[in-house]
């Protein structure tokens, strides 16, 4: 990384310039510390990411400031009483704070109104009206800022394309771990714990999410969290972890799916080419101009030829009209993926007046856009067999007709497998971040 500092006065340019004014000023409230209920025991703070994006600065209770006329960029951190060093140490002061961050005035947030009111601005650029502090006699604009926040951090920058990498990186090696620590595991836990303990350790300390990691049947749950079975001495079962740390506000996203033994299975091989076979041919499609909808679409090809072959979906049944009967939508029920950047799942994913495609599966897809460069989406194809889904398409002539029920049933012990990468949108296809093993030759030699 070339710059040491986080580009807040770069992102704040760029905010105003999606405004499209010459005067007035930006103003952001950072989020506050929150307690447990009727206690002081301080929940972990994770500053607003709008608030992240035009300071780099993570702590709580804070305000900004940003004149775009002048532009001049004023942090106001919060004012700590005097006796808050016997508890804490003692908090940066003044010069330190702006040697240390991006900014061109660092003021205590007790001066808030005062640094509005005597702006000479004619206007506060703001995103809720009950942000703005009480006593602020400058008029509020809470119509334009949003959009103008969304469309500045759906392009990433360099810099943030570099923080985006590294924690990848981090999140990456910490697969592998778990990977090779699977066989001697004993429970979804304990490997839960690993992730967290394995990024920590090379600087991660958060998670952008809680990690999700299920074995068997749980593999097929899309959001499992309870990471609480234990794998009672069956591992040739199939484990799904989905789980990404979080480095500077700025979130991985990745998924990974593999035998607890270490040798795939014939059906599970099976299983989890299809998967690979939907990620590789959407990697290889990826690039600006490209409708992130028909990648979706790719994938969904892409499954439903390989279950085909598989023996799920009958031989004698087109593979065309198996689409337009949404037959994909049953085993592959989520969408491809989604923008990710200080949030996991990231601003901008649909523009306005774009409604999402109602369709089984289609309709969770959380992006459709035309990619340009600068966007870092994830690409996650999975292929899962759900009891709730499986009822629903029984239920359903024109997919039912297509389903071998005997084979399927034997897959669905399997659960389900899923694959993601989190990728960056280049001038002529991607830069892949995430560099974890994915070959089944790969993942059976690293776990042996
Ligand atoms: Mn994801």
């Amino acid at each position: 990384m070339t710059a040491t500092k986080y580009p807040a006065k770069q992102h704040c340019v760029k905010v105003a310039q999606n405004l499209g004014v010459s005067e007035g000023l930006i103003y952001l409230k950072g989020d506050v510390l929150k307690e447990r209920h009727d206690t002081d025991v301080e929940l972990t703070f994770r500053q607003e990411s709008n608030f992240y994006y035009l300071t780099g600065f993570a702590e709580h209770d804070a305000h900004v400031v940003y004149d775009i006329k002048q532009q001049k960029l004023t942090l106001l951190p919060y004012k700590l009483p005097n006796d808050h060093i016997v508890w804490m140490g003692a908090p940066p002061t003044e010069t330190q704070l702006r040697a240390k961050y991006d900014v061109d005035e660092v003021v205590w947030s007790t001066e808030v109104v005062s640094v509005i009111n005597n702006s000479g601005a004619s206007v506060v650029y703001a995103l809720r009206e009950e942000d703005v502090p009480k006593g602020v006699s400058v008029s509020i604009n809470t119509d334009a800022l949003k959009e103008a926040l969304v469309t500045a951090r759906m392009y990433k920058s360099p810099y943030e394309i570099e923080v985006m990498r590294k924690v990848n990186h981090i999140s990456s090696n910490a697969h592998v771990a778990l990977m090779k620590a699977a066989k001697k595991a004993h429970s979804e836990v304990e490997l839960d714990a690993l992730f967290r303990y394995e990024t920590a350790r090379f600087g991660a300390r958060d998670q952008a999410y809680n990690p999700i990691v299920g074995a068997g049947e749980n593999s097929a749950i899309l959001h499992y969290g309870k990471n609480a079975e234990s794998f009672n001495g069956n591992y040739d079962q199939l484990c799904l972890v989905d789980a990404g740390a979080e480095l500077g506000c700025y979130a991985s996203d990745i998924t990974r799916t593999w035998p607890l033994s270490g040798k795939f299975s014939g059906d599970a091989k099976t299983l989890y080419s299809i998967v690979l076979d939907m990620q590789k041919a959407v990697l290889a499609a990826l690039k600006p101009g490209v409708e992130y909808e028909d990648m979706h679409r790719l994938a969904a090809r892409i499954a439903v030829e390989g279950l085909q072959k598989a023996g799920v979906l009958k031989a004698e049944a087109s593979v065309d009209d198996m689409l337009a009967a949404h037959v994909d939508g049953y085993f592959f029920p989520h969408g491809l993926g989604h923008m990710i950047g200080l949030d996991v799942h990231d601003v901008g994913g649909y523009p306005a007046g774009v409604a999402r495609i109602q369709a089984p599966g289609m309709q969770y897809l959380r992006m459709r856009r035309t990619l340009e460069p600068g966007f870092v989406i994830t690409v996650e194809p999975g292929v899962y067999f759900v009891e709730f889904i499986l009822q629903e398409a029984k239920n359903k002539p024109e997919v039912n007709k297509c389903i071998n029920w005997d084979v399927t049933e034997r897959f669905a012990k399997l659960g389900g497998v899923r694959i993601e990468d989190c990728v960056v949108i280049t001038e002529d296809g991607i830069d892949n971040l995430t560099i974890v093993p994915k070959e089944v030759a790969d993942i059976e030699a690293l776990m042996a």
